[in-house]
């Protein structure tokens, strides 16, 4: 059976855009694996009944039914051990590290600056129930979540980490990327699906690596959709 990605879509079916998604996209070509992707609509729940979840990214490699990004990285370097990703023992346990830092302060912060360039993107069937299910969770309407300015400021803070580990080596994980770089990369590809906001000034150390992600693996990161290339899809 061919290996199936199930992928979150936007406003056309080739824009993908989320950020749990491009991890394992990066993920599986670090292991030189092929997969076929698979677009859905964030209310196409009865597509994943199969796997028994409601969230993207959903691998089928095979008999084998994978959910939750993390676990789909340690389900490929278990299954498929050349070219690690996370590696074992000690060094799988850091890099959850890197996966909480993505989720817990660069998403945050870079929600706050494109959730309405997001919502732009995002098909119209699938609008209200975004609209709906993220106001619920932030306790308020995405207008008044929206404020660039201040998720500008609260990513250039939180990037500082990264600004010095990329002192060290071209990549977090030193000279060639791996997981650590996947796990932050993601939602750096996140917002360059969805939006054309400048994140991070050219000056920037971490400008230069975001050029290097989106070079390597044959250039998979700049070679993806972007909303601004859909004729009339971006205002
Ligand atoms: N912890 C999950 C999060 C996955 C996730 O939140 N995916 C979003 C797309 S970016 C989703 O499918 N959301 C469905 C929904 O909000 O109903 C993972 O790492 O895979």
């Amino acid at each position: 059976m061919a290996r199936v990605l199930y992928e979150l879509c936007g406003i056309d079916e080739g824009l993908r855009f989320s950020p749990y998604c491009w991890r394992v996209r990066y993920a599986l070509a670090h292991k030189g694996l092929a997969v076929e992707t698979r677009p859905w609509h964030f209310t196409d729940k009865a597509a994943l009944a199969f796997a028994n979840h409601d969230k993207v990214p959903v691998l089928v490699d095979g008999d084998a039914v994978v959910v939750e990004s993390y676990e789909i990285l340690r389900y490929l370097d278990r299954t498929y051990p050349e070219a690690p990703l996370l590696g074992d023992g000690l060094a799988e346990a850091r890099a959850r590290f890197f996966k909480a830092y993505a989720e817990r302060a660069l998403a945050p912060a870079m929600l706050r600056t494109i959730i309405m360039d997001l919502l732009n993107a995002i098909h119209p069937k699938d609008r209200d129930y975004f609209r709906e299910s993220r106001e619920k969770r932030f306790g308020r309407t995405l207008e008044e979540f929206h404020s660039p300015a201040k998720g500008l400021a609260q990513l250039d803070a939180a990037l500082e980490p990264l600004r010095g580990c990329l002192k060290e080596a071209d990549f977090i994980d030193g000279a060639a990327p791996a997981a650590a770089d996947y796990l932050l990369f993601g939602n750096f590809m996140w917002a360059r699906c969805v939006s054309s906001a400048d994140l991070v000034s050219n000056a920037d150390p971490v400008y230069a690596w975001l050029e290097r992600m989106l070079d390597c693996h044959d250039g998979l990161g700049r070679s993806a959709l972007r909303v601004t290339d859909i004729e009339g899809a971006y205002r």
